[in-house]
């Protein structure tokens, strides 16, 4: 019996409605990790398969392979609600539903949902408990993958309850798998009541609350009340060869590289890159007008698909790393004569007997492929040969930049800089990426998705917008806010930048200019590097493909304006009257050019 009233009676209301066998206080220590595994490797299954499975440990030390329900494969944003009282604050951005009715029909579902099953009860804080940005947490789950994967992404222990206390002071998320069924599976959020409630879905961002739905969804809102931001972004620090070290951020859309550029191996001699996040950042405006990061998080839930030695050899030392117990693959194909897990892109020949992530044996089809291309990995960051010194630093690292990026395979330049935070904000607000299969919809589409948020916003945008503008305003030293991106394609379809480990080049050419070592161009998109000072040294790139990258056109751009109209435009009069002036602003100089 814990001391705490509130997460007492909680839990209590919450057996009650979902009628478990019995109920299990983790403390996230590794003793009680390695319990669970047993557990899932011999006692719960999914669709009679374990939960998990104990891969080469020779290989791979302390990994184990996931296998998820088939219908459960990626974050369901079509299924995923933001419960406001009021439609119109949730916005055009989210599903809505009517609190109450959202609640009775939870409820209906949840009702003996665990029935059979154990209740897991997460204490976990997101952020370092000596942060003043640091928030308490209980999930509720009744899967053993779960409460893993908890483990490894947040810092869970008993000590959260003490810090609770007997307040009601915690984000609360109400977790069950159900019985998988797409058509009774709902993420809904209750941001007043600081409450997460998922049912059917064992996915990543469906299911560990702590993450999308929590640390973006939940946290966005309290943030836009309590004057603070939180961001769909990567955490990195750039040293220079004298030591000096840069702290920036960089928003892109899910399975656009943010591990990746996390995890980025220079090419650049005397250049390093310090990781503090891949995923989410909290921002929060310092006593000295600095704008401050913290990931919230502990761990990395990547894309494997890609990943290898070449890619990203970090992650592959992270992902073999033994320091923290334990690392699992989710829907990655098997090697059956090693015992190992394998992925499209990974180093060497095609292993000879493979089974696919479905179980089935795979033979190279031309058709499908073997590991399911949103298959992930679950890591400790503190695996990591590259964490920052920072990373457990309460206050967080001081940002100098913002880095906007996306899938733009035509007129998105490789790195603009914006002339003011005003224009920043607007060349957030009209960003857009050719969508991935991290979310379940059609691939290779353009969706807007202003500073990667538009899945993970919990308020309507068009205020969100507004905070942003205002926190620059609080700002006395903001960060200068730039874009990216890395895929712009040539008349053949090939990509022009080689991407991966030189986009070193260009976070070189961002620290340039934050610390006013170089000038800049101006153009009618923004700041451009002139091409002298993009170190291209050995990369073998001619020079009119060079320009490509930074090439403007204007006719092609009218297309992309009305398309950026039309997007702004749903926020109606709720979208700032800055964000319409720096769009009038951008079509002007596209007219003059
Ligand atoms: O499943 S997650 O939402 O955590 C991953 C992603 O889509 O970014
Ligand atoms: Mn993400």
């Amino acid at each position: 019996m814990v001391k705490n009233k509130k997460v007492q009676q909680w839990v209590n209301e919450t057996a009650n409605m979902c009628k478990p066998d019995k109920i299990v206080w983790c403390d996230g220590s590794e003793e009680e990790a390695r319990k669970l595994i047993e557990i899932g490797m011999k006692e719960e299954k999914i669709e009679n398969n374990p939960i998990f499975q104990e891969l080469n440990q020779k290989n791979w030390p302390n990994a184990y392979y996931h296998r998820s329900h088939p219908t459960d494969v990626a974050r369901t944003e079509h299924l995923t609600y933001v419960c406001h009282p009021d439609k119109e604050i949730a916005g055009p951005n989210n599903n809505w539903m009517d609190p109450k009715e959202a609640k009775e029909l939870l409820t209906k579902l949840s009702d003996g949902c665990m029935r059979g099953k154990t209740m897991y009860v997460l204490p976990y804080m997101m952020g370092h408990p000596d942060s003043p940005y640091a928030k308490a947490c209980i999930q509720i789950t009744d899967v053993s993958y779960v409460a893993i994967s908890m483990r490894i992404m947040t810092r869970m222990s008993n000590e959260v309850l003490e810090k609770i206390g007997d307040s009601d002071n915690f984000v609360k998320g109400l977790h069950s798998v159900g019985d998988f069924d797409p058509d009774k599976r709902f993420i809904m959020h209750f941001p007043d009541e600081h409450l997460v409630w998922s049912i059917g879905s064992g996915y990543g961002g469906n299911a560990l609350l702590g993450k999308k739905c929590f640390s973006l969804r939940i946290a966005s809102w309290l943030g836009y009340q309590e004057g603070w931001l939180a961001e769909h972004m990567v955490i990195v620090g750039i040293e220079d060869p004298k030591g000096k070290i840069t702290y920036v951020t960089v928003a892109m859309p899910s399975a656009c590289g943010k591990t990746n550029l996390a995890m980025l191996e220079s090419t650049l001699p005397g250049y390093k890159v310090w990781t503090l996040g891949d995923d989410i950042a909290w921002l929060n405006i310092g006593s000295d007008g600095r704008l401050y990061a913290i990931n919230p998080e502990t761990g990395l839930f990547g894309v494997a698909p890609g990943t290898s030695m070449k890619t990203n050899p970090n992650m592959l030392k992270t992902l073999k790393g033994e320091k923290f117990y334990p690392t699992l693959f989710t829907n990655t194909a098997l090697n059956t004569d090693t015992n190992e897990p394998w992925w499209e892109g990974l180093d060497g020949p095609v292993p000879k007997n493979l089974i696919d992530w479905q179980g089935k044996s795979w033979n190279s089809p031309q058709d499908t492929k073997a590991a399911h291309p949103n298959s992930r990995f679950t890591v400790s960051i503190y695996n990591s040969p590259a964490l920052s010194k920072e990373f457990d630093n309460p206050k967080g690292v001081p940002i100098s930049a913002i880095i906007l990026g996306g899938k733009r395979t035509q007129l998105i330049p490789l790195v603009v800089e914006t002339f003011n935070w005003q224009h920043g904000v607007f060349m957030g607000a009209r960003a857009g990426s050719e969508t991935t299969a991290a979310a379940i919809h059609k691939v290779g589409v353009l969706r807007r998705d202003p500073m990667a948020m538009l899945p993970f916003c919990g308020y309507n945008m068009g205020d969100y917008f507004r905070h942003w503008l205002n926190i620059g305003k609080k700002l006395t030293h903001p960060p200068k806010i730039f874009t990216v991106n890395w895929f712009r394609v040539d008349d053949n379809g090939g990509f022009i930048w080689p991407g991966f480990g030189e986009n070193i080049r260009v976070l070189k050419w961002i620290v340039d200019r934050v610390n006013n070592n170089v000038s800049a161009k101006s153009t009618p998109l923004g700041l451009f590097p002139n091409l002298k000072d993009l170190n291209c040294e050995g990369l073998n790139i001619p020079q009119d493909k060079l320009e490509k990258l930074f090439e403007i056109k204007p006719q092609e751009w009218q297309a992309e304006l009305e398309d950026i109209k039309k997007f702004l435009d749903q926020f109606g009069n709720r979208l700032p009257l800055e964000i319409r002036q720096e769009f009038e602003k951008l079509a002007d100089r596209l007219k003059t050019k």
